[in-house]
């Protein structure tokens, strides 16, 4: 690689950020039931010592995104305790998750749901959630709806589109200013007939009726097979409609894997769409780039760290595309040449330019050893084991 694109790609490392979950540091489970860790995180406080050992190691998780029901229960009471945790640890809050998907009033979904009472109560705590975003000043407001349906028939799917259009609105209309509404899609599961926003169509539509400061959120499991995710990137980015990213490799559905581990070229051509974009308009899009990952059989903060090295090889790869080559061999059509010049890229090993930088910013070269010889891992099982021994894994 020449020094223009090493540099190029020096410079993405500077500016690439990955928002942890809170929740990729708790037990968790499958539809059959949990495995639990001896390590995992049981308190707030917990997962942000843990996510901030993730950034003490990688320079790159700043922000934490947090689930309201599983990391505030006491809602806007609890603001407080997470601002002094915040603090301690040197990580600021990130994205403000509502949960309208847990509770036995949401069987029949909650925005969407047909009786008025659920739906007030869905946007009630969503409004809270607003609260508690503005008061941590947290920008995005970052709900997913579970709603759907599992018959045909059973529901009306254009009455729930209404309850949704009008949800959407009441919600943008609490907004504070500068405040971001994002929208995630899923095509199925937990309903298996028709999920109410099943794709970017139906989040894009709903984003702009809720108004300006409503954005498209891209879960990258959250697609059926073979779909083109980079090209979905493109239409977001291109009208300026995405707001961020839930970030997670998958092989069949959901499957929340490791980013890039089943799929590295996936990852690299929707960091190719956003950088090519940038380079066009010479500005930086504002996306959030967030991970959406709870690992039960993996540690959870090894876990983490691969994810945030694979984000960063990767970014670095994309930023390696000659752009101003690429388009000129678009424009031309020679074909051949411009496949090859993307291609080029992801098949160039950023490895060594990412332990550069990472020398160079204080870091340690690699995260995942330093991880390991650290101790943090031995002394949370030690202090935790307890507590996690009695956890229920079993449904029954
Ligand atoms: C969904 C979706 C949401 C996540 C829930 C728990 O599949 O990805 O973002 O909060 O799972
Ligand atoms: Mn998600
Ligand atoms: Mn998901």
């Amino acid at each position: 690689m020449g020094d223009r694109l090493f540099e190029k790609s020096w410079k993405a490392l500077d500016r690439l950020r990955i928002e942890l979950p809170s929740w990729g540091f708790a037990n968790t489970g499958t539809r059959f039931g949990k495995f639990i860790q001896l390590a995992a995180a049981n308190t707030i406080e917990e997962k942000f010592s843990d996510a901030a050992q993730v950034h003490q190691l990688t320079g790159a998780c700043p922000t934490l995104a947090l689930h309201v029901q599983w990391d505030l229960p006491g809602g806007t009471n609890d603001v407080a305790k997470v601002q002094g945790l915040s603090k301690k640890f040197g990580l600021r809050p990130g994205s403000i998750n509502p949960n309208v998907f847990q509770n036995q009033e949401y069987k029949y979904g909650s925005i969407g749901n047909p009786d008025p009472a659920v739906r007030r109560k869905a946007l009630d705590h969503i409004l809270d959630c607003v609260k508690v975003a503005d008061l941590l000043q947290s920008r995005d407001l970052s709900p997913w709806f579970a709603d759907g349906s599992n018959y045909p028939g059973s529901q009306n799917i254009r009455k729930r589109i209404e309850f949704f259009e009008e949800g959407v609105q009441e919600i943008h209309r609490a907004l504070k200013p500068g405040q971001r509404f994002l929208i995630e899609y899923k095509p199925f599961e937990p309903a298996f007939y028709h999920t109410d926003i099943a794709d970017w169509g139906m989040a894009y539509l709903l984003a702009k009726k809720a108004g300006p400061q409503a954005f498209v959120l891209v879960d990258t499991g959250h697609h059926y097979q073979s779909q083109n995710i980079e090209q979905i990137v493109a239409w977001l980015v291109h009208n300026e409609m995405i707001g961020g990213f839930h970030f997670n490799d998958r092989r069949y559905a959901d499957d929340d894997l490791t980013l890039g581990s089943i799929d590295p070229y996936q990852v690299f051509r929707i960091f190719h769409e956003i950088q090519m974009f940038e380079w066009e308009r010479g500005r930086h899009a504002d996306i959030a780039y967030m991970v959406d990952q709870s690992h039960n059989l993996k540690g959870k903060i090894e876990s983490m760290i691969q994810t945030v090295c694979t984000a960063q090889e990767l970014y670095a790869r994309a930023a390696l595309v000659d752009h101003e080559k690429l388009d000129r061999l678009q424009q031309s059509c020679s074909l051949v040449d411009a496949e090859e010049t993307l291609r080029g890229a992801f098949w160039e090993d950023t490895r060594d330019l990412v332990r550069e930088w990472r020398k160079s910013n204080g870091l340690p070269e690699n995260p995942l050893a330093a991880f390991r010889q650290s101790g943090y891992l031995e002394k949370i099982t030690a202090e935790r084991r307890d507590k996690n021994m009695t956890a229920s894994a079993s449904y029954a």
